[in-house]
């Protein structure tokens, strides 16, 4: 039987385990990458870790999710994570050179590696045929140093392209069509492989869309193989040296194959407040809009920006409409300068934002009471874009410009030609490459910058109440609220104090208050508990919280592994009926903890008399983080003694 791409790359990286869908298996990780809402926390544990320098073959730090700098808070983190990476020998991209996952796949994505990121969107580099996963900083922070990454054997779903896009279709309208066939649950441990004779039609920047947002539903990630288009685009960024190809053998079996006729994809929309909430733009066409932002690292490269210009040219945004357009990296930034689309975009009425997350994090840029925004961005939860109620509905950069001049929905019949430069405007004089001896080198620590918190080791008893339920697809942005809080995320402490925000703001207190009366806290939930971004710290600052254990009818692939991570315990209903029994303010106890944990079983005792099973679907590095308190604990005693 043939092979998929990914199996090719997963088994040249395996390190434990074989290539069997739904076993545990290890992989090296090549490269690395952090941002620096996570990166504070994932370089406090490297360096916790005892490791002089990273091991990987190549390690970035960026900045650009916290660019606002309100207050202090922001610069002191930059100033650290620009002085830890000197030491440690980690490259910095300085705030303004753009957003993680552009110019990761812009200046340093390989064809056939593997890369990890703490960051969600990783997977934007398998439009360069990375296997690149998103992960907590604490597994960003162990692959640093040199630990393989543990994960479960994806199985390989194909997404075979035939034809090509036409009228008024883009990359966007692709992935939301397979948003709309997989939904944004139960697809973890999955991959998305795309294959067939329509891949070459689609430039890379095209593919890094698709594969960024396959984010959305769930999968571990996704890829596109390396071709001669790849060729090109390395080509044109002078990296062609970096090139190989990497395919999918002629009788490659897939676990099941999804068909996609390119020529019949056509403008769509992820309507509030899910991406996985697909209706066609036909739908909502003459619908009155608010505002219009261009950006995020799904929608914002040097194609996307140049097919925009095109259509503002000689147009003036609607006189009720805000538009708003960030540039994916400086070199997108200045290669739009150069071509005269920033003037184009200027006399619009465009507003040009920072080459940053930005508006996509909620950092900036609230749409007023009640709008109607359109975004090109991934992520439309509830109250992320900075106003609980505002509709926000994400599209292709195209159906954006036209709606921005209209003041109202636009369905597009036709979109502008994808540019492919030849050549892209590139320079790395704002990476800080670090110095071979780094022995004078000084790490800045600001007032926010603490030691990462520690856990105890589980115990076998654990007795509280369920301090919270809640239901279906609680995101991290419910658990852990980023737009204004996002500067805590160093501070721990503080931090803690917006847990659960969106959904219980008096969570935070009730917590401390058992915790400091010796009561565990149990977090009850419905399906697909954790979904979203990586952010380990919706399971930190439950556990500095108190938490011990969630109890979820299922829970994410990214947030299950940090639970683990910091030794909270992932449990699942094992009857899905139970799910409705347990309200706020029972009691809840387990006992024989590490015998259960063994057994993957556990019986939850609720208010004394009712037993209900649970399972623990956890590997066995897994269990052994939780036992230690932690997979910190784990590495520490490992590196240091
Ligand atoms: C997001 O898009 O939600 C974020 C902000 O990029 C997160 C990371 C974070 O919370 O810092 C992600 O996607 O992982
Ligand atoms: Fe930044 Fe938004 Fe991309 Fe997250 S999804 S990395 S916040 S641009």
């Amino acid at each position: 039987m043939g092979k998929s791409a990914a199996q090719k790359i997963i088994e040249a990286h395996l390190r434990t385990g074989s290539f069997v869908p739904g076993e545990p298996i290890s992989i090296r990780i090549d490269q690395t990458l952090t941002q620096d809402a996570t990166g504070t926390m994932a370089y406090l544990q490297f360096e916790a870790m005892g490791v002089d320098k990273v091991r990987t073959d190549v390690s970035v730090s960026y900045v650009d999710h916290n660019t606002p700098q309100n207050g202090s808070e922001n610069a002191d983190d930059h100033a650290y994570l620009r002085t830890v990476a000197a030491k440690h020998g980690i490259v910095f991209s300085r705030p303004g050179n753009g957003i993680c996952h552009q110019v990761h796949l812009e200046r340093f994505s390989i064809p056939g590696m593997t890369l990890l990121g703490s960051d969600s969107h990783t997977p934007t580099s398998g439009g360069i045929a990375a296997v690149a996963i998103g992960a907590g900083g604490l597994d960003v922070a162990a692959a640093m140093a040199g630990e393989p990454f543990g994960l479960v054997c994806p199985r390989i779903i194909g997404i075979k392209l035939t034809g090509r896009l036409s009228g008024g279709a883009g990359a966007k309208d692709v992935i939301l069509s397979v948003l709309a066939k997989y939904g944004v649950k139960g697809n973890v441990n999955t991959l998305f492989e795309y294959f067939g004779e329509g891949v070459k039609t689609l430039s890379v920047p095209e593919r890094a869309t698709i594969c960024n947002m396959g984010a959305e539903c769930g999968v571990t990630t996704s890829l596109f193989p390396s071709d001669e288009t790849t060729r090109e685009f390395l080509r044109a960024r002078g990296r062609e040296a970096d090139w190989r190809e990497i395919k999918a053998d002629e009788d490659a079996e897939y676990d099941s194959v999804f068909e996609l006729d390119l020529s019949s994809v056509k403008p769509l929309a992820a309507a509030p407040h899910s991406p996985g909430n697909i209706v066609s733009v036909k739908e909502i066409e003459g619908m009155r809009v608010d505002q219009v932002l261009i950006g995020s690292c799904t929608n914002s490269s040097y194609a996307d920006l140049a097919a925009v210009a095109e259509i503002l040219t000689g147009k003036t945004v609607a006189p009720w409409v805000s538009l708003g357009i960030a540039p994916g990296s400086r070199d997108v930034l200045e290669q739009i300068t150069e071509d005269g689309s920033l003037s184009v975009m200027i006399k619009a009425g465009a507003r040009i934002l920072e080459s940053a997350c930005g508006f996509c994090i909620g950092n900036g840029m609230s749409p007023s009471t009640g709008a109607v925004s359109l975004r090109t961005n991934n992520r439309n939860f509830k109250g992320r874009s900075g106003t609980p109620d505002a509709n926000v509905y994400l599209v292709s950069p195209v159906t954006a410009a036209l709606s921005a001049i209209e003041g109202r929905v636009v369905f597009a019949e036709s979109a502008p030609a994808q540019v492919r430069p030849a050549s892209f405007i590139h320079s790395d004089n704002m990476l800080i490459f670090p110095p071979e001896d780094a022995a004078d080198v000084e790490i800045v620590r600001g007032p926010n910058i603490g030691n990462p918190p520690e856990n105890t080791p589980v115990a076998d008893h654990i007795s509280g109440v369920c301090t919270i339920a809640v239901g279906d697809k609680i995101t991290t942005d419910h658990i852990m609220p980023a737009g204004a809080r996002l500067k805590y995320r160093s501070n721990i402490k503080k931090y803690s104090e917006f847990v659960f925000e969106p959904v219980d703001s008096s969570f935070p207190s009730r917590a401390a208050e058992n915790r400091d009366k010796g009561i565990a806290n149990f977090i009850v939930a419905g399906e697909s508990y954790g979904q979203g971004s990586s952010r380990e710290h919706a399971a930190i600052c439950p556990m500095y919280l108190g938490v011990k254990a969630v109890i979820a009818l299922s829970i994410e692939r990214i947030h299950q592994a940090n639970l683990c991570n910091f030794g909270i315990l992932p449990l699942t209903f094992a009857d899905a009926a139970d799910y409705a029994k347990i309200k706020q303010g029972d009691a809840l106890e387990l006992k024989a903890v590490k015998q259960s944990l063994a057994n993957r079983k556990f019986t939850l005792i609720l208010n004394g008399k009712t037993e209900i099973p649970l399972n623990c679907d956890i590997t066995e590095r897994q269990e052994e983080m939780i036992l230690a308190g932690g997979y910190l604990n784990v590495l520490k005693e490992k590196n240091n003694g």
